[in-house]
């Protein structure tokens, strides 16, 4: 029917002005900057971004609207699978730098051309959390880097731990499947400290070595930025004759090795959540580039026969002291991703992603990895193309005849999608300097499920491990076994890793029996191969190895109105000078008018910012502040955890009631905030010697 004019006009919806709309009005339209036009994916311009289309003002809304159907289909489909191991991670983009040729073992220009950079892109991860996940479990720490020389992309995909559970890639989805939550109830999330794992642990013995790096100090760093990172595995260097030398790689962090302590990584959870990304995203943004340097163990084939274990087993690693390391390059990280998912999230390492003039081992873990990791891509991406998406894609140009496929972005020309190939000039071919890989003799062994004899030494290098620790790494280790084993239900479980103990040190195994209250200690199981007692290893070590710096670390201040400003200057002044960035803590966000009758800026609110959050602290209070903090449980928690965590601690005269309600006893760290060089000098290290007196360690 047909309506009238009249009537028609008055149902005619009129135009919204930009309130009605629903965009903020005035300060959307405030907003500076020459904003280009909102579209649609197909680039039609879009008039109203607030409202859908509507049949009346108060009626439904029509499925004619294309552009509410394109905005949330696409929302719709905006996560992609995550990782099934590694789901958690950051990144950053930088340079890798070569400080020193190897052009004597290999071909491979990126490690022969002194003082050439190969742009890099790193992700670091916790391995088995969801993607959302707390960045402090008790964990191995993913590092993966990815080159992009100009011979192509060579990823190398470690860890920050030399060695791995496994020796054999088949049992990794085991592995894997033990650490994660359990399937029926669905948790723990990003803990090992569960039933599953650790049956599956006491059922692995060549996991033994791996778990006593998974329990010491280095599962729990203090920052992304103060780990190694290692290849694992053993692999080839190939000089231009195709000759072979092998090689480990090892990244060694500038700012020095550091961890936590485990009270502290268990409150950090809750404190920061992202307190690793967070911290990789802040130094990256005040200019303090992270940076690491590139190392290489050489040996040959000969050495390898000599070494009292097998180099193609990745539960070994080559003590330093036996293969020393030669550092030949640095890696710098200068730039956060533009856009986390699009560069993060799809990065894509593959370890099989390789450069001529460097080729595999036989390490069956590594052999099983050159698999895995191009199969998970095409499951998590969703395309083979997923070569193309920018982060993934070489810088250097790369030519072929793979063709289509689900999202190809690339249109190539011409006629020729096949090799070999005469009917166009430009179609890619083969070239003399192409990766080839290494021409090793086969030895004569029989084709069969065979592990390599040697690889049955499970213990030796645990035992080596566990011995070259000091003693306060020792009793951590040994705690950590309490903590994670006091969490297991099953008794037989828990008493089947105790006997494993007992082959890597018997006194580790009584320290942990005594910790979990076990009558006896539980036998021990049959051993393949009797434990070696190997020279001990001071390069295992990280208390023994941490470098005395404040370089790159935080200092808290918690100051309130009133507090002496010139004490507080002074302080920031030694802080900043030692290389630490500085917080200043108070009660409210807005700021505290200190002694001077000045209002200073505050970076946290207290109850916000724990001490947890710092490398060392000082509380620099009026009287009056002082008496009124003492009754705050945030103030006083602020300086019994810095206490707790073995944290240098400045304070004042009119903090001492809050730091007598935290029921702190004056120690070599705990210092008068007027001697500002006593307190950074404390404060570059952890206070190891308060820690006995403040907790029990198994
Ligand atoms: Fe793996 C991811 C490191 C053994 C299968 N692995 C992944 C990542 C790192 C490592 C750092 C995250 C990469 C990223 O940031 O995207 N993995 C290792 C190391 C291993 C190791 C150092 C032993 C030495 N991995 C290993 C085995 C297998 C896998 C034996 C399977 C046979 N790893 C995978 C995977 C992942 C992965 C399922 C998950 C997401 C991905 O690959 O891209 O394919």
């Amino acid at each position: 029917m047909a309506r009238s004019s009249k009537s028609n006009s008055a149902n005619r919806p009129q135009r919204s002005s930009p309130d009605q709309k629903g965009n903020g009005g005035e300060l959307h339209q405030r907003a500076g900057g020459t904003h280009p036009p909102l579209t649609t994916n197909q680039g039609i311009p879009v008039g109203d971004n607030q409202n859908s289309l509507r049949a009346t003002p108060r009626g439904p809304t029509l499925l004619e609207d294309f552009i509410l159907r394109e905005k949330i289909t696409h929302f719709d489909h905006e996560r992609i699978p995550e990782r099934i191991v590694h789901a958690r991670g950051s990144a950053a983009h930088g340079y890798f730098e070569l400080t020193k040729s190897l052009k004597k073992y290999t071909t491979a220009r990126l490690l022969t051309d002194v003082g050439e950079r190969t742009p890099v892109f790193t992700r670091f991860s916790t391995v088995a959390g969801g993607a959302g996940s707390i960045d402090t479990p008790r964990d191995v720490r993913g590092f993966a880097v990815k080159f992009y020389t100009q011979e192509g992309n060579w990823d190398l995909v470690g860890n920050n731990i030399p060695v791995f559970f496994i020796q054999d890639a088949i049992k990794f989805p085991d592995l894997v499947h033990a650490v994660k939550m359990e399937p029926d109830r669905g948790f723990p999330q990003a803990a090992s400290a569960h039933d599953t794992f650790w049956d599956f642990i006491s059922l692995t013995p060549e996991s033994m070595h791996m778990i006593m790096w998974a329990m010491s100090d280095r599962a729990i760093p203090r920052s992304l930025r103060m780990i190694e990172g290692f290849g694992v595995h053993s692999f080839r260097l190939v000089d231009a004759k195709g000759e072979s030398t092998f090689a480990k790689f090892h990244w060694r962090p500038k700012l020095g090795l550091q961890s936590t302590v485990w009270d502290e990584a268990v409150k950090l959870a809750g404190a920061d959540p992202d307190f690793h990304r967070r911290d990789l995203f802040e130094a990256i943004q005040r200019g303090d580039y992270p940076e690491w340097e590139f190392g290489v163990q050489l040996f040959t084939e000969e050495d390898a026969a000599r070494f009292p274990f097998d180099h193609l087993d990745p539960t070994k690693l080559i003590p330093e002291e036996l293969v020393p390391l030669t550092v030949v390059g640095r890696m710098v990280l200068d730039r956060w991703p533009d856009n986390f998912f699009a560069e993060t999230e799809q990065v894509a390492f593959c370890p099989a992603n390789i450069v001529p003039g460097i080729d595999f081992s036989n390490d069956p873990l590594l052999q099983g990895r050159l698999f895995s990791y191009l199969d998970t891509q095409l499951s998590r991406l969703g395309s083979p193309n997923f070569h193309q998406i920018p982060i993934n894609a070489p810088k250097c140009p790369f030519a072929n005849v793979q063709r289509d496929g689900h999202m190809q972005m690339h249109v190539p020309k011409g006629r020729v999608n096949y090799d070999p190939s005469s009917l166009q000039a430009d179609s890619p071919r083969e070239t003399v300097s192409g990766f080839r890989s290494y021409a090793q003799p086969s030895d004569d062994g029989a084709k069969g499920r065979i592990r390599a004899e040697r690889f049955a030494d499970h213990y030796s290098q645990a035992r080596q491990f566990y011995r070259s620790q000091t003693p306060p790494e020792q009793a951590h280790i040994a705690s950590a076994l309490v903590f994670e084993l006091s969490k297991v239900e099953t008794t037989h479980v828990r008493e089947a890793v105790v006997g494993h103990l007992r082959h890597v040190d018997p006194d580790l195994a009584k320290r942990v029996a005594s910790g979990l209250a076990l009558d006896a200690i539980p036998p021990a199981p049959p051993a393949a191969m009797k434990p070696q007692d190997l020279p001990l290893s001071p390069a295992l070590q990280v208390i023994g190895k941490m470098k005395a710096t404040l370089a790159g670390r935080q200092v808290g201040i918690l100051v309130d109105d009133g507090s002496d400003a010139a004490t507080i200057k002074a302080l920031r002044k030694a802080a900043e000078g030692a290389g630490a960035s500085v917080k200043i803590v108070a009660p409210k966000i807005g700021g505290a008018t200190l002694s001077n009758g000045r209002k200073q800026a505050v970076d946290g609110q207290l109850a916000g910012t724990p001490s947890i959050l710092f490398d060392a602290v000082a509380i620099v209070l009026s009287d009056t502040a002082g008496k009124a903090l003492a009754k705050e449980a945030a103030a006083v928690d602020w300086l019994r955890d810095a206490f707790g965590h073995l944290k240098a601690i400045a304070f004042d005269g009119g903090a001492r009631p809050v730091l007598q309600a935290a029921g702190i006893a004056k120690d070599a760290g705990v210092i008068d905030a007027t001697d500002s060089k006593g307190f950074i000098k404390a404060a570059q290290t952890r206070q190891w010697n308060r820690e006995p007196r403040l907790r029990t360690l198994a």
